[in-house]
């Protein structure tokens, strides 16, 4: 009989004997490898974590003890042990289960999250509170190592540790961020795992002791515990122990009785924060992610069998065709170099990374270190490119103003997945973009339509000598609408990309396409539209909203982002100073976090297909002839 379908929960957890929860690791892995087969999603990191979720689960009191667990992209075992298994086929769809922590769907997740290095500060924030509020229940934040690269990670230890916060902070260590992890920390966690053969040694002597009747057991006891103060001299855990940490580690992340035994240790520990090392297998039990955890990451549906994409993906992405350009643009320019924060597959720069391995940067998960890092390498007379999702990117807002717009220096960040993005939902749409950088002086944002203007983009902030932001879909865009005839895109430029007399569509990014989309639809109500491509967003061609407003056109503006602070609100604004009237309609993202799921329904819900974009503007193209 099959003991996950008899989980209903996580006291029926710690009914199961060690054997049980073996069965049950391999019955949950089972099921993601299936679902995620047939839905994409995050693999590796959930299969690396199987065993450690059981043995939380087996220790702790969910939802009573709390368990926050960094980025979230590792919580589909804990959803299949807190009362979600009936969900958990509808993975990532549209209104459907969540890839991610979600407060909505369960009292067993504390927050809504999917960005990295938050989750001591989190249990910090719950523990204090539980402390302040005289309860007596456990937090727990369970961390890659890959997340233990971020900074804010540092300022929750260096404040942990200052007081006598009793919390507990678990370390999955598997060598790897989404690629192999880097920089001096994991060198030094990967110190502390060689150490581990001699904890391998010590569980050995303890093995014979005890077959030795009467004296084996307490010399066992003596000899362990007189190891395990050795250990705490010298087989590291010292960082940790230095920002007032206890130190439990290394032990192995996969044996369900040994994590068991040293969490209800930890349990005991009072009036300290503890950090416990456990060492665990990223892709555990699938043969094909264990061997390549980066391609297994996060992965789009594929055949269990042979670990291949199902089906045919026409959606190539952008970020590959922006990798491409950079190696173009870095073989005619030598000051060119390129930084990622942990993501040099996902933005496109693994090739420029083969081509000029001194060139390129990986920081970690440090996307304020990058942005500041990339102000130094510009003002030591380099053009640094900083490849980043945008999401990420709100991460170095101060960075952004103060050390790199404030300096006007010439950094250009490539902001990739600009937009919604699709199946891994609220926390990783792009849509803040605008709002963020279009009020930053010195500052140049481009929204490229297509892939062809996204090269004359990268062409232009080459050229000068601010700083820039450009920002582009997920998904590649296939050059659509004519070429620029071997005219360079200029910045604070626009350009008509079809003319008409009866309403102007102003448009940037994946939106100029929906435009003209919508253009062609309209024409055949009669209404002509013109459609203009604002790539340059700032600066805003000023002179051609001038001309707009002389010819009485009326205006529509179409985003893929925020409307407050967005670019509809900036023409408005211009269009104000000029004494023109206000837009006829800003079409984007209302005040609210958008959901997850499939790209066309997601856009659709937020009204910005060009179906919908053609019916709101003969709708209120009807209501205004009338009046
Ligand atoms: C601020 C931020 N930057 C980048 C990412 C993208 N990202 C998601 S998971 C991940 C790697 C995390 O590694 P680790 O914490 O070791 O977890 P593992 O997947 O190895 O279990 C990265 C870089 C993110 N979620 N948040």
């Amino acid at each position: 009989m099959q003991i996950l379908p008899t989980i209903t929960g996580p006291e029926d957890v710690k009914k199961l004997s060690v054997e049980e929860c073996g069965t049950l690791g391999e019955e949950i892995r089972q099921c993601i490898i299936d679902t995620v087969s047939h839905r994409g999603g995050h693999l590796a990191s959930n299969l690396g974590v199987v065993d450690l979720t059981i043995a939380l689960h087996r220790c702790f009191d969910s939802p009573k003890d709390q368990l926050i667990f960094d980025v979230g992209h590792q919580v589909y075992a804990h959803k299949l042990l807190t009362g979600r298994q009936g969900i958990f086929r509808t993975l990532r769809s549209y209104h459907g289960m969540s890839g991610f922590p979600c407060r909505a769907e369960s009292e067993h997740d504390f927050f809504d999250t999917g960005h990295s290095s938050t989750a001591i500060s989190m249990a910090l924030g719950l523990a204090r509170a539980r402390d302040l509020k005289g309860e007596d229940h456990h937090v727990v934040a369970i961390v890659g190592d890959g997340a233990m690269t971020g900074g804010e990670c540092y300022e929750a230890m260096n404040d942990a540790g200052q007081g006598h916060t009793r919390l507990i902070v678990v370390l999955n260590d598997n060598g790897m961020s989404i690629s192999k992890n880097v920089g001096a920390l994991p060198r030094y966690f990967q110190k502390i795992r060689a150490s581990a053969s001699w904890y391998g040694t010590k569980k050995r002597v303890k093995r014979r002791l005890l077959k030795i009747p009467l004296v084996g057991k307490p010399l066992a006891t003596i000899i362990e515990n007189a190891m395990n103060m050795l250990k705490s001299v010298t087989t590291g855990g010292d960082l940790f122990e230095a920002l007032g940490f206890r130190y439990l580690g290394p032990f192995d992340g996969h044996n369900i009785e040994e994590m068991t035994r040293v969490f209800e240790e930890a349990k005991k520990i009072p009036d300290t924060p503890v950090l416990i090392h456990l060492i665990t297998v990223k892709g555990e039990g699938y043969d094909l992610a264990e061997s390549q955890p980066e391609k297994f990451h996060g992965t789009s549906p594929f055949r269990v069998e042979t670990g291949l994409k199902r089906g045919f993906s026409s959606s190539k992405s952008a970020a590959e065709a922006a990798g491409s350009i950079l190696i173009k643009i870095a073989s005619e320019d030598s000051r060119v170099v390129a930084l990622t924060a942990a993501m040099s597959q996902g933005t496109g720069l693994d090739a420029f990374s083969k081509y000029f391995p001194e060139r390129f940067f990986d920081v970690g998960i440090a996307e304020q270190h990058a942005v500041t890092l990339c102000a130094g390498l510009a003002r030591g007379g380099f053009r640094p490119f900083f490849a980043v999702y945008a999401t990420f990117f709100q991460r170095a807002y101060d960075q952004m103003i103060h050390d790199v717009c404030l300096q006007d220096l010439p950094v250009c960040v490539l902001a990739d997945h600009t937009g919604l993005v699709g199946d891994d939902g609220k926390t990783h749409h792009g849509v803040f973009i605008l709002p963020m950088c279009l009020s930053m002086p010195n500052l140049v944002v481009l929204m490229p339509r297509d892939m062809q203007e996204l090269e004359a983009a990268i062409r232009a902030v080459t050229r000068q000598e601010h700083p820039a932001v450009i920002g582009y879909p997920k998904e590649q865009i296939e050059p659509y609408a004519g070429s620029l005839d071997g005219h360079s895109l200029e910045i604070g430029h626009w350009q008509v990309l079809r003319s008409g007399e009866d309403v102007a569509l102003l448009a940037c990014s994946r939106m100029t396409k929906h435009a003209m989309e919508a253009a062609t639809l309209l024409e055949e109500q009669g209404i002509h539209c013109e459609v203009v491509d604002c790539c340059s967003v700032k600066p805003m061609d000023e002179e051609m909203l001038r001309h707009l407003s002389a010819r009485k056109l009326p205006i529509v503006t179409i985003e893929e982002g925020q409307l407050e602070g967005g670019m509809g609100a900036e023409i408005a604004r211009l269009l104000a100073e000029q004494g023109g009237p206000a837009p006829a309609m800003m079409l984007g993202i209302d005040d609210r976090f958008v959901t997850h799921g499939a790209m066309p329904l997601l856009l659709e819900e937020c009204g910005l297909m060009p179906g919908q974009i053609a019916e709101r503007i003969l709708a209120w193209h009807d209501a205004n002839r009338q009046n």
